[in-house]
């Protein structure tokens, strides 16, 4: 029997489920790039939320493919959601009440200007905003391009602005729009990708968007392993009913969002979000600790033959070389907010990495390195270099990039990153690598540094000795 609305009564009881009436939701929420942690993360928090407002359900729209349609819509959107730990909870979610493809072009621009959305959410990644190595639209990314000759809509970018546009026409009013991707001040970048393109094409759009649209930054946290046929079996172990695409994630989940909406805001805080003014000094200690060590782990640990975070972190030497980067290197580059503790911080981070009830792939961690490594480990770097710190440590990772890069190259296995064609005709030759200004940025101008990762690089050399480098 398949999870729906219809056979959610023969869930056990110890499974949580929707606490409210589905059939009474509106749609406030257009969500773009609904993957596993969207639905991990904050479908969660709204689903917590809909007994209390029932009008913050969520449209969600997945622009590149059709998976997730055909998978939750026989389930009339339900899935479940399985909290890892100790004792693993089970948790069936109801907030998506719309699955929407780019196919229904029509509906997805007429829920992003009704006057009943107040909020548009994404979580498409950082290669889904086309931004370059300076902020601005990438107006050379031939997907801009296209959208730029008006093309029908393909990007992010493109869908934003057609769908805000048909909302100035449609008089939707004002409106947040909400980056829960983790790049450094999201809010500001995802402001980038929207109004430079609609300045190219509509400048009096640019205008309404300034007088009517808010971008909020925030720092989005849970740990989200990617779904496989023993998380599909443990869930209809427990439920009794089938789901096409159940999602897991750790116990833990955080959000900091900035307060700054346009109108109405949804009660997340109710569900343990918290809004603040100031939403940077969580969002770099997130990013450069837990993502930059979660990096440093992946690359090293791959190199070492390891395959998950788990296995990464009972690696003494490699799970100690991750905490010395995160209190001695990354760290002094912070400033937290005044009820952030770092150092607990970092202790709660090396838990959740060394959690024994999750098998999170470093394979996946690794993946979109050209995109992920400027926000978690080039931002340090350069910070480091300017307070006259040391870098020594932390050229480790990118070396060891470079030879994950190298050994893919070699191996002939796929390279998961949208800049894959151009990191593989490189990979072998640091030097060429550290010429990438949109990864690298200015960093490869820097002798200094240049020379820590080729130091690095020589002793992470294959057949040598990794531990040699982990100091
Ligand atoms: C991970 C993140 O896949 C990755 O690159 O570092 O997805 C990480 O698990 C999340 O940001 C945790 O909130």
């Amino acid at each position: 029997m398949r999870l729906s609305d219809a056979t959610l009564g023969h869930l056990p009881a110890a499974i949580a489920r929707p606490d409210y009436d589905r059939s009474a939701l509106t749609p406030g929420i257009v969500h773009i790039g609904p993957g596993a942690f969207h639905r991990a993360h904050q479908a969660a928090y709204v689903d917590s939320i809909l007994r209390r407002d029932p009008r913050w359900a969520i449209s969600a729209v997945a622009l590149n493919s059709t998976g997730v349609a055909d998978a939750l819509a026989p389930q009339d959107g339900l899935y479940t959601l399985a909290l890892l730990g100790a004792e693993t909870r089970h948790r069936v979610i109801g907030s998506i009440t719309e699955l929407l493809t780019a196919q229904r072009r029509d509906a997805i621009l007429s829920r992003i200007a009704a006057a009943s959305t107040r909020m548009v959410t994404t979580t498409v990644t950082e290669k889904g905003y086309h931004l370059d190595c300076s902020g601005a639209l990438d107006m050379e990314h031939p997907a801009i391009v296209r959208e730029l000759t008006g093309a029908e809509p393909s990007t992010l970018s493109g869908w934003l602005v057609a769908g805000l546009a048909a909302r100035r026409a449609a008089g939707g009013g004002a409106i947040t729009l909400l980056s829960c991707d983790n790049l450094a001040d999201n809010g500001h970048r995802f402001r980038r990708s929207v109004r430079d393109l609609a300045a190219a094409r509509d400048p009096d759009l640019a205008r309404w968007i300034d007088d009517n649209v808010r971008f909020p930054s925030t720092m989005v946290d849970s740990i989200t392993p990617a779904t496989d046929d023993a998380l599909r079996a443990s869930v209809l172990a427990a439920t009794g009913l089938e789901d096409a695409w159940p999602i897991q994630r750790e116990g833990f989940a955080q959000w900091v969002i900035e307060d700054d909406f346009a109108g109405d805001r949804p009660p997340f805080d109710l569900a343990g979000a918290k809004f603040t003014r100031d939403v940077r000094g969580f969002e770099n200690a997130k990013l450069r600790l837990l993502n930059g060590a979660h990096s440093s782990l992946a690359y090293l640990g791959i190199l070492l033959g390891l395959t998950t975070v788990r296995d990464a972190m009972a690696c003494a030497p490699l799970a100690a070389f991750a905490e010395r980067l995160m209190r001695q290197d990354i760290a002094p580059s912070i400033t937290p907010p005044a009820e952030m503790d770092l150092s607990a911080y970092i202790d709660a981070v090396l838990a959740r990495f060394a959690n024994p009830a999750i098998a999170h792939q470093l394979a996946q961690i690794a993946w979109d390195g050209s995109q992920k490594l400027p926000y978690r480990l080039c931002d340090t770097i350069r910070d480091a270099r300017a307070a006259g710190r040391s870098v020594e440590r932390l050229a480790v990772p990118i070396a060891a990039w470079f030879r994950f890069l190298e050994r893919r190259k070699a191996s002939g296995e796929k390279l998961v990153d949208p800049r894959a064609d151009a990191l593989l005709a490189r990979a072998g030759e640091p030097a060429a690598l550290l010429t990438m200004r949109d990864v690298i940025g200015d960093l490869g101008e820097d002798a200094e540094f240049v020379a820590a990762v080729e130091r690095a690089y020589a002793l992470l050399a294959p057949g040598g000795d990794v531990s040699a480098a982990l100091v």
